[in-house]
């Protein structure tokens, strides 16, 4: 028998499989389709990470399951290459963005390669290559003539450190997602994407689609649908009113003053009556440099100042209210106003106890001299006028009602999610293809001038102005209007990151097409994704974002259906062996080539699956990886015990039938680890029995292979087995044979199980009565006492009841 060498195996199958281009997608078959998603790396300087591989490996055993089953497998990769850390990275080492991102993919994708994923590279996507960016260009220019895309003054999360606006998605606990430096508020001019338009749409299409739960939890989350009401207060001593949105119109009685946020209109328009003007002045500039997330922290100490000199009338009392200003209400939520309702809201209560306001219970059950009752989705309206005595559920219908009638105000819904932050001041990114022209405004350029090329420059280095380094490119910000011929400046922005990954998935349908961005037949053909994992952190960001560019997309009749996902799941991290996670500065970081080189590219995928619970978290070991290369010697070692044979060893036959289940079930249901268990137990099965012959074998070759490729196709060739194993079927497993003919039957007296007896399958429920009741652990429980019930659930239990 040869040894065992992964180095020469793996690179052999890895040419083979190319020679054979086993693993390209057809555009035209009659197979069924199946289409599997992986989110594809951004090429970094670091190279590939062991996390990388966790969720390839699984969706490749996926794939290679299904060419056996008989389908036409995409299952693509590419490149989300634009981004900060190259141009961070270009910056520091003074080599070109683009120069830096050809190298980290040539180093990505000979990484890869030698871990052996089936990719069907001949469909590879960059979205850093012009012929890429054109089409993420041209669905910007649709956004913009559609009036989804659209400029703003706003008050944006800037990194000061990476010195760059930010969307909030990328703003965590406060601090740069990328960098972790102090996060400041800046007002700029950005380009914006009206998400907030798709926001129902979002929520409401994820009942068609088959995403794991906690995905679809986080996103409707983030998405903050409320339902309530907008309602007018009049501002006493003119005509003028404060609109507010409430949640709990029900709570309207008990609403004793009101608060708007410091950027609240209302403070201007009436600075001349405000009586304590300095004061509140004084507050809104303290107010200004703090982030959303500090304004809203909880447990932080309310502040706030009097609006003295003005008041509203609340509408149900009659009764006249102070307003006062704080920043625990935002701007950009609601209408930047509140009534606060102390008895019942907690942020109120606080604030009401620091500046002693009234507080007053509607709703029964608190103690409101301790804290706010908030326990309130049921219960009893009290000191509440007509709607006294009345449950929750019918107050707040009874007062929308009578808001309507009134004409206070109308229902509402509002939503969390925000507009999309879509501009960048930074070098490496898609250039927005806009003009503007004084005389026309803002101008796309033609379609035909598309792609519209980064220009190459000198110094990409972000300015202190906050502009982006193309501002400073006189020949590329000066142009002409395409409209009207004038003199016009180009937009210097650039597009986030999060651009070229909204719609990467249409493309590798139809990576080649100069026309359009994937033809009709080819987005008819593949579409939808059928299942497309990656990780929770891309929940809120990628995969929201590219399921609102594909609605669009719908919308304007370019792709055939609203979600571009079936089916959604997802990973859990790989922590370092500290159970940290792993980093450069923590010294955690296992690199995959060290594994491939030390044990080969089949341990590393078959570490990577058994390493424990694919949705959870879980820490490296050197010696779980180990274990798996062991595991992979022994398999390399039924070759010692081969014989003849073409069809199943007859004592082997069951435990091969119940292990095609397993595993054929397993690798459906992300539980690649006891798939792999169930494979070592077959496999010790062998051993113990002294033999298998080439049909065991060859089934047993064909389960590992999805998982560990290589030395499953070597060693079905070493055996003789007919063709190439990637030419094989997925076997068939007869249920009859998975079922077990003799087997222990637990025996529950009172509820207690008490023993087993062995029966058979097809043994009749006479004889199994009578060893039931003749074994001694039942006898114990049973004798001297009346049965007064038996029950026996054939194949499950055997239930008695005494008395
Ligand atoms: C009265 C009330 C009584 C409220 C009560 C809540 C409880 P969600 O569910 O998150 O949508 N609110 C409205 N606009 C706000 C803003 N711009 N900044 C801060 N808070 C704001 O929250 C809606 C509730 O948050 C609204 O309902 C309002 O307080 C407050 F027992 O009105 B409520
Ligand atoms: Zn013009």
């Amino acid at each position: 028998m040869k040894d065992y060498t992964p180095k020469s195996i793996e690179k052999k199958w890895q040419d083979i499989w190319d020679e054979h281009q086993c693993y390209r997608a057809e555009n035209n078959s009659e197979k069924p389709k199946f289409y599997a998603l992986v989110e594809f790396p951004y090429p970094s300087s670091n190279g590939l990470h062991v996390g990388h591989p966790r969720p390839y490996t699984a969706l490749d055993i996926v794939s290679r399951k299904r060419r056996y089953q008989g389908y036409n497998v995409l299952f693509p990769m590419g490149w989300d290459a634009f981004g900060l850390p190259t141009e961070n990275f270009a910056i520091k080492n003074k080599i070109h963005p683009r120069i830096v991102t050809e190298q980290n993919i040539a180093r990505f994708k000979g990484q890869l390669k030698s871990i052996g994923f089936s990719f069907d590279w001949s469909r590879e996507v960059n979205t850093t290559d012009p012929n890429y960016y054109k089409w993420t260009q041209w669905i910007f220019l649709k956004l913009f003539e559609k009036g989804l895309a659209y400029k703003q003054e706003m008050p944006i999360n800037f990194c000061t450190s990476c010195k760059v606006g930010l969307a909030n998605e990328e703003v965590v606990g406060g601090v740069c997602e990328r960098c972790g430096s102090e996060v400041i508020r800046r007002v700029k001019n950005q380009w914006m994407l009206k998400i907030t338009e798709y926001a129902e749409r979002l929520i409401n299409d994820l009942d068609t689609v088959d995403y794991i739960d906690r995905v679809k939890i986080q996103q409707i989350n983030w998405i903050g649908r409320s339902e309530g009401a907008e309602l007018d207060f009049r501002i006493v001593g003119g005509d003028d009113v404060l609109r507010i949105f409430t949640t709990r119109p029900d709570t309207l009685f008990g609403a004793t003053y009101m608060v708007i946020a410091p950027e609240h209109p209302l403070i201007d328009k009436y600075r001349d009556r405000i009586e304590n003007i300095d004061l509140v002045e004084a507050y809104r500039a303290d107010v200004s440099k703090k982030s959303d997330f500090e304004r809203t922290e909880l447990v932080k100490e309310k502040t706030g100042v009097e609006l003295r000199g003005l008041s509203a009338i609340n509408p149900a009392t009659g009764k006249e209210i102070p307003l006062w200003v704080s920043d625990y209400v935002l701007m950009t939520y609601g209408t930047g106003a509140i009534m606060a309702v102390p008895g019942h809201d907690q942020r109120d209560w606080e604030f009401a106890t620091k500046f002693n306001l009234p507080i007053i219970d509607v709703i029964k059950g608190g103690d409101i001299t301790k804290e706010a009752y908030t326990d309130t989705d049921s219960g009893i309206l009290v000191n509440s006028g007509f709607i006294n005595d009345m449950e929750v559920k019918d107050a707040i219908r009874t007062m929308l009602d009578w808001i309507e009638k009134e004409g206070l105000g109308e229902r509402k819904v509002n939503y969390k999610l925000r507009d999309w932050v879509f501009s960048r001041q930074r070098y490496w990114g898609e250039p927005i293809p806009l003009v503007h022209c004084d005389e026309c405004g803002w101008v796309p350029i033609p379609e035909s001038e598309l792609p519209l090329k980064l220009p190459e420059v000198e110094n990409y280095e972000p300015t202190d102005t906050g502009e982006s380094p193309l501002a400073a490119i006189h020949e590329w910000v000066h142009t002409t209007c395409p409209k009207c011929g004038g003199p016009a400046h180009r937009e210097t922005d650039t597009m986030p990151q999060w651009a070229g990954s909204s719609w990467y998935f249409l493309r590798y349908m139809d990576p080649d097409n100069h026309d359009q961005l994937a033809s009709k037949e080819t987005l008819e053909y593949w579409s939808p994704i059928d299942w497309y994992n990656g990780g929770m952190e891309h929940t809120t960001l990628h995969l929201l974002y590219s399921r609102f560019w594909h609605k669009f997309l719908y919308d304007i009749g370019v792709v055939p259906m609203p979600e571009p996902y079936a089916k959604r799941t997802s990973h859990g991290m790989i922590l370092g062996d500290n159970n940290e996670k792993m980093s450069k500065s923590r010294g955690n970081v296992v690199n995959p080539d060290d594994i491939v080189r030390d044990y080969g590219a089949d341990t590393l995928r078959t570490y990577e699956m058994f390493i424990g619970d694919f949705e959870k978290a879980v820490p490296w070991s050197d010696n779980g990886v180990k274990g798996c290369r062991r595991f992979l010697d022994r398999v390399w070692r039924l070759q010692e015990i081969l014989t003849e044979g073409n069809s199943y060893t007859p004592e082997l036959e069951s435990s091969i039938h119940k292990t095609i289940k397993k595993v054929s079930e397993d690798f459906e249901n992300l539980k690649f680890n006891t798939g792999i268990a169930a494979m070592m137990s077959l496999l010790n099965e062998f051993n113990d029995f002294g033999r298998l012959n080439k049909k065991d074998f060859q089934t047993f070759l064909i389960l590992l292979n999805p998982v560990a490729p290589h030395i499953t196709e070597e060693l079905w060739e070493i055996a003789g087995l007919p063709g190439y194993l990637f030419q094989t079927t997925w076997p068939e497993y007869d249920q009859e044979k998975t079922i077990d003919k003799v087997f222990d039957l637990p025996v529950q007296v009172n509820g207690k199980v008490r023993g087993t007896v062995e029966v058979s399958i097809d043994e009749s429920t006479e004889s199994i009565k009578e060893k039931v009741f003749a074994s001694a652990g039942v006898k114990k429980f049973t004798d001297g006492k009346t049965v007064v019930k038996e029950i026996y659930v054939p194949g499950k239990i055997y239930n008695i009841v005494v008395k």
